[in-house]
């Protein structure tokens, strides 16, 4: 059976990068796998994921119960069956709900193949602060059903955010197990904490979704001889819009960065060809994040979502003029 952990927390809390820490202490002889579905339709996770030696399917564009039928079916089976992993860690969208995932994976079909342990939820306590993100109910019901809170990005607390923490978890009466983490610097032992919370959460009310055209197992690619595309998916108050550029497409690395600090959103998520090779960058509200390596990508490919209407076309219009040559 494999040993399957959620690892939930809405947008830009952590878990991709707790994911990365946790593959890195995977024990030499397991095999392990991850299966990642974001909201958008270009799925950027998976590129962030591609080096870390883990078995890897996406499932972009919406959320996973949205995509619960055959296609995420065959995905998780694929994944059991061909791959048998030791273990497997789930990282659904933030903006997803958690209910239809767990009935999902505690499912009869399932039964042989997933041994369900503990269910983490990624928060950025600075994220109790925010009003909007305190009213939705896909962060209210992660938090709900997790075995484990994960107060991530410690370095970035702040008093007010600390006493939000603390209010939070006494309004709660919370006795759950809570650990603190940089980086999702999360210890790999707690994965094998069971799974024992019995909240029953009622099914999502808030869920309708409206998905692009294209929904499948595999993130977006470009059709031949095309250079770029784009992809826009919406719901639960959220838009999402994705680009997606061919592998010769180079960009003007000081316009890209500035470009994605800036745009008008809450979330930027990207691993892009530059004249140095590629940077992935990665912005959660005025958090942003770059990192850089000399090997250039198989494409570029960056994401933006937002909570409100966001001009779109205005943005890329001023991406596509960064393009060089
Ligand atoms: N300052 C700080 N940034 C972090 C920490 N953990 C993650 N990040 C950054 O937060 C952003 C979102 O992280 P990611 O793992 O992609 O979030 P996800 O959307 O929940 O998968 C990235 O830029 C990360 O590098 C942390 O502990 N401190
Ligand atoms: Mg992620």
């Amino acid at each position: 059976m494999t040993r399957t952990n959620l690892i939930t927390g809405f947008l830009g809390s952590g878990k991709t990068t707790t994911i990365l820490h946790l593959l890195a202490s995977k024990p030499e002889n397991e095999k392990w796998a991850v299966l990642v579905n974001e909201f958008g339709e270009v799925g950027i996770d998976g590129a962030l994921l591609a080096d870390s030696g883990a078995l890897l399917k996406e499932i972009p564009g919406g959320c996973m119960c949205c995509v619960n039928g055959l296609p995420m079916q065959i995905g998780l089976n694929t994944l059991l069956r061909q791959g048998k992993p030791d273990r497997l860690l789930i990282e659904p969208t933030g903006l997803g709900h958690p209910k239809q995932i767990l009935d999902m994976l505690t499912a009869p079909v399932y039964e042989p193949w997933i041994d369900l342990q503990a269910t983490f939820c990624l928060l950025d306590p600075r994220q109790l602060l925010d009003e909007k993100i305190l009213n939705n109910e896909n962060f209210r019901d992660q938090l709900a059903v997790a075995d484990i809170i994960v107060a991530n990005k410690s370095d970035r607390a702040t008093p007010e955010s600390q006493q939000a923490l603390a209010r939070w978890r006494e309004a709660g009466g919370d006795e759950r197990d809570m650990v603190e983490t940089t980086q999702g610097q999360l210890d790999a032992a707690l994965l094998d904490a069971p799974r024992n919370n019995q909240v029953q959460l009622a099914a999502s009310e808030a869920h309708s979704h409206s998905h692009g055209a294209s929904r499948g197992l595999a993130a977006l690619n470009l059709p031949e001889n095309q250079r770029w595309r784009r992809s826009l998916n919406s719901g639960q108050g959220h838009h999402a819009c994705g680009w997606i550029f061919d592998a010769d497409t180079v960009f003007d690395t000081i316009g890209l960065l500035e470009w994605a600090r800036l745009a008008p959103v809450s979330r930027v998520k990207g691993v892009m060809r530059i004249a140095e090779g590629l940077v992935r960058i990665n912005r959660q509200g005025l958090d942003f994040h770059i990192e850089t390596q000399s090997a250039p990508p198989p494409d570029s490919r960056i994401e933006l979502i937002n909570d409100g209407e966001t001009d779109w076309n205005a943005l890329q219009s001023t991406l596509l003029k960064l393009r060089l040559g």
